[in-house]
């Protein structure tokens, strides 16, 4: 079987969940190309050597540009922090490399546009990896609204709540500096939501937007026996914003890493003149569908178990009922992404998509600056 030769750069929490799709997809989504787990690239050297071993890499790397112009790698996906994603991009379409992107595709709207004119100039195939879109349940709604089966949208409510930074203790991290993360919710959670809103409902037409920083500086994470410097953040706690679709549908999109008892609350409802739909991360193989076509003594929500067959990805995995988690969504991408490769398509979503996202997010910011409604301007 011809193989696909992947180069991953990063190897922490994204690192490990693209590791395990890359590992798993040939075992459950059969298809033409191997991807075979050539290089994994960190600075730590010790830490990569150990994370290669543990994640099935056959080989590591610390300098990650030597890793991109390798001969041998076909695939780059990157797997780091917002500031690398546009150094790294550029590489890789400049060495002829198709991309997997970690969303959101850039810190700025100037640097998503920049990276897409690259992969466009390189001819290469490139996918921004908003795993959400892959869950069944997700797909699943998409095709009941594409289908009409809840009719006009009127209205679309977003929402991705955590709780990792409610202790004023927790440290300084990458994340929480603009420089490296771009924004805070936003940029991190905002992003999933404003591509389920995409996916799912319209583009947006505009935006009004607040952005809340409420623990205004913390520790940073140095050794315990150093003292304790402490640092300003330089992001957003909280990013919500009213918004009006294309579609002519209203919306809200909420966005939060302080939410208690919130652990990873990814949540859409759409309300259309046939019906209505609900989704929550929380319980990802369910979806809430209401009817309003069925008799008014016997209309109500009702929870579909997302596990059959029929349903998107799921004929790959196991009988009905038997459910599955967080970490398929990446192999269902990584499936996605090779069958786009396979077919010499544009695989979904890519860097189209992280243009359109970044315009949303840019335009929310621009809305929090001014106060008023801003329109989402998208260069593409
Ligand atoms: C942290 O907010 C985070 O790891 C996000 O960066 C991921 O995209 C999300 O899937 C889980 O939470």
């Amino acid at each position: 079987m011809p193989t696909v030769n992947i180069a991953l750069i990063g190897y922490k929490f994204m690192g490990r969940a693209h590791s395990n799709a890359y590992r798993q997809v040939r075992h459950f989504f059969p298809g033409k190309l191997e991807p075979r787990m050539k290089v994994i690239c960190g600075r730590d050297r010790e830490a990569v050597t150990a994370a290669a071993r543990k994640l099935g890499w056959e080989e590591v790397e610390t300098d990650w540009r030597r890793a991109v112009e390798r001969k041998d790698i076909d695939v780059v996906d990157i797997s780091t922090p917002g500031n690398l994603h546009r150094p790294m991009v550029l590489a890789a379409a400049h060495a002829g490399k198709h991309v997997v992107c970690e969303k959101p595709l850039a810190n700025t709207l100037a640097d998503a546009y920049e990276m897409l004119r690259a992969v466009e100039r390189a001819g290469v195939k490139h996918m921004l990896m908003h795993n959400y879109r892959k869950i069944p349940a997700v797909a699943f709604a998409r095709k009941l609204v594409q289908e009409g089966r809840i009719g006009t949208v009127y209205h679309y409510r977003g929402a991705y709540l955590q709780s990792w930074l409610l202790d004023p203790k927790f440290p300084l991290l990458w994340r929480l500096d603009r420089k490296l993360a771009g924004s805070g919710a936003l940029g991190d959670i905002g992003s999933h939501a404003c591509d389920l809103a995409r996916c799912l409902n319209s583009e947006f037409e505009s935006v009004a937007g607040q952005l809340t920083t409420f623990i205004k500086e913390r520790a940073y994470p140095e050794a315990p026996r150093q003292a304790k410097r402490r640092g300003r953040v330089t992001v957003d706690d909280d990013a919500n914003f009213l918004a009006r679709f294309r579609n002519g549908s209203a919306g809200v999109i909420e966005s939060s890493r302080l939410c208690g008892g919130r652990l990873n609350y990814n949540m859409f409802e759409m309300y259309g003149s046939r019906g209505s739909l609900a989704f929550n991360l929380e319980r990802m193989n369910e979806l809430q569908f209401f009817d309003a076509t069925e008799a008014a003594d016997r209309r109500g929500y009702r929870t579909i178990s997302v596990t059959q067959a029929a349903h998107p990805y799921v004929g790959a995995w196991w009988p009905p009922g038997h459910i599955i988690g967080y970490e398929h969504t990446f192999v269902h991408a990584i499936a996605d992404f090779l069958s786009a490769l396979e077919r010499d398509r544009l695989p979904e979503p890519n860097f189209y998509d992280g243009v359109r996202n970044q315009a949303v997010l840019d335009a929310v910011e621009r809305s929090a600056q001014s106060g008023r409604w801003e329109k989402v301007k998208c260069p593409i």
